[in-house]
């Protein structure tokens, strides 16, 4: 559960994070690096750098987060269909969302600097933990 202090200190810091795009597609770039057995579910996707697929969807799911940001109080149902698309369709194995979480940390802390704070940073995994779990709720 998210308190009033973290919901708070979230929307104010996702705010004011710049290029959120960028920075979607950035993470899941590290995360094909950093965990190539993550590529197994993008088999028709280019997965070079800067490429045309890993922009689009970095943006997709950047959406979808600024969207969850949005909805802090009811992450369940914001997120109920893309649960859904994950759990039935997709069947991404749930380890994985823990895994693009801690590359989204490292690409904010990599460009926002100092701006990135403990505080932010515990509010930004617990928010990220939360999407995660949400999306893994289909599963069983
Ligand atoms: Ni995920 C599609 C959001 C984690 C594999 N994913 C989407 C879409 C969104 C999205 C939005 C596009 C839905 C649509 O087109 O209707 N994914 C998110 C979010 C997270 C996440 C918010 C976690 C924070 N997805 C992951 C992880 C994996 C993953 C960890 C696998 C490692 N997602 C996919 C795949 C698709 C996908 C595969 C379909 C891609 C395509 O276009 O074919």
């Amino acid at each position: 559960m998210l308190t009033a202090e973290e919901k708070k200190l979230i929307c104010r810091f996702w705010d004011k994070v710049p290029q959120k795009d960028v920075f979607g597609a950035e993470a899941l770039y590290r995360m094909f690096i950093t965990y190539p057995q993550t590529k197994t579910y993008f088999p028709h996707f280019d997965l070079h750098h800067g490429s045309d697929q890993i922009r689009s969807h970095g943006k997709k799911v950047v959406t979808a987060l600024d969207n969850a940001v949005k909805c802090l109080d009811n992450l369940g149902q914001a997120l109920s269909e893309l649960s859904s698309l994950h759990a039935y369709n997709l069947r991404v194995d749930p380890v994985n969302f823990k895994l693009l979480s801690q590359c989204f940390q490292v690409v904010l802390a990599v460009h926002l600097g100092t701006e990135y704070t403990p505080e932010v940073h515990a509010a930004f995994d617990k928010f990220l933990s939360a999407v995660a779990a949400v999306l893994a709720e289909k599963y069983r």
